[in-house]
């Protein structure tokens, strides 16, 4: 079993129920428990244009390798509606119905063309550091969240 770090994120079709759905979808990947998940938090794009996201951070067990947790992430992706993987060469950062990243897979670093672990930007953005200081606050320092006090987030639930 390896315990994992997974975010979520939303800003089309209603994306607080869009996050919640998939908090209890995450939980039901084959081989796969949830074990905590944060409370819904509504922010600003980062980086990006839209309407505002709403994300949310679960921890789960896991008996699955690192790429076959993902590719059953990206079928719930595509099950919220996600273009296809290969359609989605034009759509960095565009608005999503679900996006499900990876942020810590127990201590494994991994850097390959499909997948980075830990995931790159979860350090510098608020509306993955706060919902993961919720549920695992050892994993993230208060000088860690100091930095990002300037970006606005608001918690939902
Ligand atoms: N991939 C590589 N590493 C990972 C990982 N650790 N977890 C690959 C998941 N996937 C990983 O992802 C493209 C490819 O990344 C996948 O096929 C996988 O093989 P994607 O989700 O289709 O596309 P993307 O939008 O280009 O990238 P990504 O990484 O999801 O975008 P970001 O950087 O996460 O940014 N602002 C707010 N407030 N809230 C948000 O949730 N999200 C983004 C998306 C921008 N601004 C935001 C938010
Ligand atoms: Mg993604």
């Amino acid at each position: 079993m390896v315990t994992a770090y997974l975010a979520l994120g939303s800003n089309l079709d209603n994306p607080a129920q869009q996050v919640q759905a998939a908090r209890l979808a995450l939980g039901g990947i084959l081989q796969t428990r949830l074990i905590a998940a944060s409370s819904l938090y509504k922010s600003k794009p980062v980086d990006a244009s839209g309407d505002d996201y709403v994300n949310a951070v679960v921890k789960i067990e896991t008996k699955l390798n690192a790429y076959a947790l993902l590719a059953e992430m990206q079928q719930l992706e595509r099950q919220a509606g996600r273009a296809l993987p290969a359609d989605r060469v034009h759509l960095h950062n565009a608005p999503r119905t679900l996006d499900l990243d990876i942020l810590l897979y127990g201590d494994a670093r991994i850097e390959s063309a499909t997948l980075t672990v830990p995931h790159p930007r979860m350090w510098s953005r608020a509306f993955v550091l706060l919902p993961l200081h919720e549920i695992a606050p050892e994993l993230v320092s208060a000088e860690q969240l100091a930095v990002l006090s300037a970006q606005v987030i608001s918690r939902l639930n």
